[in-house]
Parts: structure tokens; sequence; C-alpha cells
């Protein structure tokens, strides 16, 4: 007999930062439509990728079984085998490799994919640990270079509560496009919010992104990689026309006068005027005269810049000159300010949870020194660590080895929840290096361009064939309830850890089942939860929250945690590792790879790869609904397409010494001459001769890192050409 239809609330997740609220409604075992909370407010409504989320589930590529490899690597080929012969094979050589050269020759690749309480990176972390150890990578793609700022100028990250922007009279949007990447659930419609009460947008990006379109009062366009001249700037003119908060800065803040020396020129005989930023930026001299003036008058004002451009070749920079505008203002700890930090998900959250598992500490990270240019202060020790591959160098590590002067020689690598080789720079070099390694192991849900390198393929399933629960920027606690079964012999990110533990011998993996894990980490963080698991959701509705709140309104008692205990305008911690590149006070260092680049005359283009639509990261960019809404295009000015002649549509060569890629170009006055979009994310596509014809950004990417630790996936010269 058929059973009724039911629904459930589900809390959502896969690496866009949203943890929005889904609504499945259920028969008969299957998944037979969704939609969005439509429950109290404030509604935490899904965007257009969770609503299409049933095609990802039920997707004819998913991966169903465990596989390994027939042809050769990168071709795609796989046979179907047993479970037990996955695990067995993936076991063995773990045991080979490290017994051969050493745990730290295995290397543990993850990312986002998704990032609920119970299953999640850190299970297989203790797993490796207990084994006996694997090198790790450091640096958070999306912003490492504001942790490191932040690390050193406020002593740890705070991000700004999107429900706080109502109380702002002014909000400057620098490089943050909210209304696509969502920014943690609810964050435009809190924006829209605010905008109908009065608050006044500027937002400053290359691109009139849709945030602008939606937004903006005021759209200043500017250079990629060139935003700090223009804060600085900035700061000149607050300085020179003595319109910043003079108590702000001696009662909270530490180093300013050296500050105000590399500003007015007193240090390095350049005085950083509108002018001198305008040659920079782009951005007319007197735009940013008014925006210093104008931010410098309204108060409160936020100050509101997203990871982006601190995804250049000296990100940390642009962060580090925002937080120091922010204090010059006053605007910090208060309602309707902002310490110049991105909205964030981690601001203030009301009941903090921690993951569940332990990892058990990791030998490789046990033995290892630390890095001379890491932050002593730094909350989390393991980035410091040398045995840490950053994340953009893993492929180089892998082909240079110790004689390159990495920790190790490495020869496996296991992923999950990340995909690598399309998401992270040098797609080329990446190649080589897998097809170099001695073993590969890949945990995922499709044929990914990684996935397609592997030896063994593990099939793990979505967050609606197993039980976790997600954190989210509604603020609110949200269940992901088990809804239908693993499809095919897909298992959960948990099951397949357990069973790998028990193939490589280890005991004392696990010792709770998913509930029990559950309920020990959601129990004490939900008010009922039982009614928790039932509703799906628990919503916060206080006031919004003020990061450093307590560091401002009492600073006797709540010194910030840097070594002079305030604001560190001049980190004291990076002076003691002073490299010109790493300057202890906030400057403007041109990038590599910059306008003047003397590779300008064969890359006259400057290539940014944003967050798209349709997609989270690669996520998505099989799904058929999605497919539909927008091309995946390379974006470019009228002025730079009709010199070469290339029209809307037009199949166009993007490329560099690193590589090529093909795709339509998309002409259009929203982003400025000199700069395209090539949105990141689009699966890597080779043809026979190597060139790209799925418009995967990192196949041109340089593969490096900025002094603090970002990816620089924003600065990167090409050359367009009609293909
Ligand atoms: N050029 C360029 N490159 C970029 C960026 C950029 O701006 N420009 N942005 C960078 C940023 S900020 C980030 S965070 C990274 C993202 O990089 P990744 O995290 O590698 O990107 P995803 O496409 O989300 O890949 C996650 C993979 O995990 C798989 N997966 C495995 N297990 C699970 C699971 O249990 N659940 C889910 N949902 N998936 C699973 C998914 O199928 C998917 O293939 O990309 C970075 N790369
Ligand atoms: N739809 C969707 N949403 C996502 C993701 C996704 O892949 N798809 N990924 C999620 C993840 S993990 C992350 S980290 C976030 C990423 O969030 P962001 O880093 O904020 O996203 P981007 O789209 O890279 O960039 C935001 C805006 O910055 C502009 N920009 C690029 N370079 C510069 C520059 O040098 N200066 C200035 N001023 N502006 C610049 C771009 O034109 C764009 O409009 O998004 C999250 N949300
Ligand atoms: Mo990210």
């Amino acid at each position: 007999m058929a059973s009724a239809e039911q629904a459930y609330y589900i809390g959502t997740d896969m690496n866009c930062g949203g943890a929005c609220l889904l609504k499945a409604y259920i028969k008969d075992g299957v998944i037979t439509r969704m939609e969005t909370d439509d429950g109290n407010e404030p509604q935490l409504r899904n965007c257009l990728r969770c609503r299409a989320y049933r095609q990802r589930i039920y997707a004819p590529d998913r991966l169903l079984y465990p596989m390994k490899r027939i042809g050769e690597r990168g071709e795609g080929k796989f046979k179907r085998i047993t479970w037990d012969e996955a695990l067995e094979t993936v076991a063995s050589e773990y045991k080979r490799v490290s017994e051969t050269y050493g745990p730290s020759a295995v290397i543990y690749l993850t990312n986002g994919g998704d990032m609920g309480q119970v299953h999640n990176t850190r299970t297989i972390v203790r797993l490796f640990s207990l084994a006996g150890g694997c090198t790790l990578m450091w640096g958070i793609a999306s912003n490492e270079g504001w942790m490191f700022a932040c690390q050193a100028t406020y002593g740890y990250p705070a991000g700004v509560d999107h429900r706080d922007v109502i109380n702002s009279n002014l909000a400057i949007i620098w490089g943050m496009n909210p209304v696509v990447i969502i920014d943690g659930c609810g964050t435009s419609y809190h924006l829209a919010l605010a905008k109908e009460a009065g608050t006044k947008f500027i937002v400053v990006d290359p691109r009139f992104s849709d945030t602008a379109a939606l937004l903006a009062d005021q759209w200043i366009p500017i250079k990629p990689g060139t935003d700090a001249a223009a804060l600085i700037a900035m700061a000149y003119v607050m300085i020179t026309e003595d319109l910043y908060d003079k108590k702000f800065l001696d009662t909270y803040t530490f180093g300013f006068d050296r500050y105000k020396q590399y500003v007015l020129g007193d240090e390095d005989g350049v005085p950083k005027t509108p002018e001198w930023a305008e040659r920079i930026t782009g951005i007319p001299a007197r735009t940013i005269a008014d925006l210093a003036r104008e931010y410098a008058t309204t108060k409160p004002a936020a100050l509101l810049p997203s990871k982006s451009p601190g995804r250049t070749a000296y990100g940390e920079q642009y962060h580090r000159a925002a937080f120091t505008l922010s204090a010059m203002t006053g605007n910090i700890g208060i309602h309707g300010g902002s310490p110049g930090c991105e909205i964030t998900q981690r601001g203030d959250t009301p009941r903090p949870m921690g993951l569940a598992m332990r990892t058990g500490g990791n030998p490789v990270d046990a033995g290892s020194p630390r890095r001379k240019d890491a932050l002593p202060t730094a909350i989390s020790k393991g980035p410091g660590l040398i045995a840490r591959l950053h994340n953009t160098e893993v492929m180089d590590a892998i082909l240079e080895g110790k004689a390159g002067g990495y920790y190790s020689d490495y020869k496996m690598i296991y992923t999950a929840n990340v995909n690598y080789l399309n998401q992270y720079p040098n797609v080329n070099k990446a190649v080589k290096a897998l097809k170099s390694l001695e073993f590969i192991a890949i945990q995922e849900q499709f044929m990914t361009s990684t996935a397609k390198f592997a030896d063994i393929l593990l099939p793990v399933c979505t967050f609606f064939e197993r039980n976790d629960a997600v954190w989210g920027a509604g603020p609110h606690l949200a269940y992901q309830r088990k809804v239908i079964e693993p499809l095919g012999e897909s298992r959960s990110h948990l099951d397949i850890c357990d069973a790998l533990a028990e193939k490589m011998g280890i005991t004392d993996y696990n010792d709770k089942t998913e509930e029990e894990w559950l309920e020990q980490i959601m129990a004490p963080a939900v008010e009922d939860y039982e009614r928790f698991k039932e509703t799906g959701v628990e919503k916060y509705v206080g006031e919004p929250s003020v990061p450093f709140k307590n560091e401002i309104a009492d600073p006797a008692n709540f010194p910030f945690p840097t070594p002079s205990g305030k604001i560190e305008i001049y980190s004291q911690q990076i002076g003691e590792i002073e490299t010109p590149l790493m300057p202890a006070i906030p400057k403007y260092i041109e990038t590599w790879e910059s306008v003047n680049d003397p590779l300008v005359e064969k890359y006259p283009i400057q290539m940014i790869s944003t967050h798209f639509k349709r997609r989270a990261h690669s996520q998505f960019d099989n799904i058929p609904w999605l497919r539909e809404l927008e091309l995946q295009a390379a974006k470019i000015n009228p002025r730079d397409a009709e010199p070469r002649g290339i029209k809307s549509g037009d199949p166009v060569r993007v490329f560099n010494d690193r590589g090529e890629i093909i795709i339509p170009a998309e002409v259009t006055q929203r982003i400025i001459p000199g700069v395209i979009d090539v949105p990141q994310g689009a699966w890597y596509d080779p043809d026979e001769r190597g060139v790209d014809r799925g418009g995967c950004a990192n196949v041109l990417t340089r593969d490096t890192r900025s002094p603090g630790g970002a990816m620089p996936s924003n600065t990167c010269l090409v050359q367009v050409e009609k293909a």
C-alpha cells in the first residue's frame, strides 16, 4: 500500500556557508519535491541551488558503488568492486606507503563539501592520526588572508551580524556579493531591510554585481588587487582633513603613529594621496576623497569588506587597511558599525558548538618545527607547522618533494570533501602531480575532474541520506534528518571511516553511533532536543551581536588578545618576522601579475574568478535545471571585446603560460575594461590538445600563496582572443 506524503524541514549544507532550511516531501522512500522554509519568521529560505538539490541526489551520474581504476589516471575508466576490496586496498596502501616512506608521505586533502557536526573532515584526521599520521594542509581557501590579518590586528577573527546592518546609516560593501554568494542564510534579506529603512549603500567592485544592482546608491569600480591603495588613500584624506577619531585610536589601538608616517609619506617620501591611489586603482581621486569624507562623517557606518579582494597576491594588506579605517572612524564595537570584517556566520553565535570528534593529535604535526613567518599567537597552531602543506602548493610539493625544499616526499593522497584538481590553482601542474603518485583514494559523490584520477573511489552519500546538524547565520541551528536510505551502496562519511578503521586494525577509533554523537553535541545547544529533531530548526531572535563589543565597552577587563592588548595597527608579532612583503603596518604592495608587470605585453587582461550563482564551487555544475540559468562564459567589457572582434556567444581562448581554456564570451558593460571574470568551479574538461573546454578558471591561476597565506586566485594575467 502506498504511504502518505510526508514533509520535513532539513538544514542544508554544501560549502556555500548558507545552512538554510529546506522542506523535503517524501513518499515511498523517495523525495518527490522540495520547497523552502515557510514557517515562522525569520524564514531561512533556500536559494536556487538547494531548491534544485533533488536533481543532485538522483543525478544519473552519482557515484553509487565503490570502484577501482582500469584505465589510465585521468581517463575516467573504472570497474565496480565490493566495499570490502575498496577498503582493504586503501588500508593496505596506507600501511605500505607509511611504512616505506613514513606517514608524512600520505596527504589528506579536504575542504568544504559538507560541514556537518558529525560527518566532517575531522573524522578522517582522527583515523589517520591513530594509524600513524599524515600530512595535512593549511590555508583556508576562502579567507586565510583575512584570518591572518584578524589574528595580527585583533587577536582573533570576528564577523559582522547581518541583522545589525539595519542600524548603519552607511554600508560600504567592498568586494562582496551576498545576493549571489549568500554569505550566511538571510544576508541579502537583511541588507534589503536595511535599504528599505534608509541605510545608504556604496558598492566597491570591478563588476556591477547583482548586489550592486539590488542595493547600491553608488557603484565604485576598482581594478582587482588594488584595494589596499584605495583604503590607504582614504586614511590620507581623514588624516589631512582631521576627520578621524583620535580618542578611539588613543584608547583602543597600538601603533597608529607609524601608520600615519607611512600614509603621509614621511617614511618613504610618497604621500598616499587620492591622486596616488587613482593611478593604481583607477578610481578618480575625487571619488576616493568623497568616500573617505562620507565614511568619516556618517555614524554609525559599516565598512563591509569581503574575502574576495583578499584572495590576491598581498591580500592581507587590504584586510588590515580596512580594519585600520574602521578604527579611525570609531566604528568598532558599536551597533551599526563594523570592525572592517565580512558578514559571517562565525560572528557571535548564540550557542557555539564543537565539531564532534577529537582528532587525537596527528603525529606528523607533532614532530614538525614551526614556520618562521607564522604568527606565534595564532589560535590554531596547525597552520604554523612546516609539515603542513599550504593548499596552493600541494601539487608542487608532490612533484618536487624534499629535493624541492618540502618537508617530505609524497606518495599517496586520500581526499574527502574537496575537488582539488578543479578548485586549486594550476590544474595542468596538478594533472602531472596526480599522475606521479603511487596511490590515490577519493571519497566522492560524482565523477569530478579529481575523481577521474583515483585508483579507488569511495561513494559517500548526501546529507539527505544520514543524520546530522548544521549551524547557520540566521542565526539558527538546524537538524539534518535522514529522509531516504543511502542510494546504491553509498555510505555516510562516518560509516566509511568506521569501516576503514576496522580494516586498518584501529580498535579505539569511535565509541559512539551517529545518533549518540548528535545527541551529545546538540542536546546542550538547544532547548529541547526531541522537539528540535521534530521541527528541524531552532531560530534565535535576540539582539544582533556586535563583534568586539566587550573589548570596546570594557577594555580593562577585556583586552584584545594581542601582545599590547589593543587593536594592533602596528602588529608587534609581524614586526618580529618582518620582511618587506609582510610589513608590520598595512601597506600597499603592488601584486605580481599586476597591470605594471612586464608580462602585460603578452597577457594584458586581469582575470578574476567569482563564485557563480548556479554552483557551489564545482558542486551542481552538472545539474540540468541550474545549467539552464546561465552560461559559463568569459565576461568581458566591449572595450576589450571590440578590438578583438569578439561578440557575445563567440568562443574565446583565454590563456597564459600556465594553460588555456576555450569558452563563450559574454560581452557586458557590467565589468570594467581590462578585467575578465571566469566564474570559478566549472568542471575541467580537456580536449586532445589539453585545452580545457569546460572553462575551469584554475587552469590559468598561479599556484602560490600570499605571505599571510591567502590563495591569490584573483591575481592572474591572461590574454583573450577569438577562438
Ligand atoms: N579560481 C578560483 N578558485 C577557487 C576559488 C576562487 O574564487 N577562484 N575559491 C576557492 C574557495 S573560497 C573554496 S572554499 C574552494 C572550494 O573548493 P572545494 O571544496 O574543492 O569545492 P567543491 O566544488 O565544493 O568540492 C567539494 C567536493 O566534495 C565532494 N564531496 C565529497 N563528500 C561530500 C559530502 O559528504 N557532501 C558533499 N556535499 N560533497 C562531498 C563534492 O561532490 C565536491 O566534488 O575553491 C577555491 N577555488
Ligand atoms: N553561489 C555560490 N555561493 C557561494 C559559493 C559558490 O561557489 N557559489 N562559495 C562560498 C564560499 S566557500 C565562499 S569563500 C564565498 C566567497 O565569497 P566572495 O569571496 O565574497 O565571492 P566572490 O564572488 O569571489 O567575490 C565577491 C565580489 O568581489 C568582487 N571582486 C573580485 N576581485 C576583487 C578585487 O580585487 N577587489 C574588489 N573590490 N572586488 C573584487 C567580485 O567581482 C565579486 O562581485 O562564497 C560562498 N557562497
Ligand atoms: Mo570558500
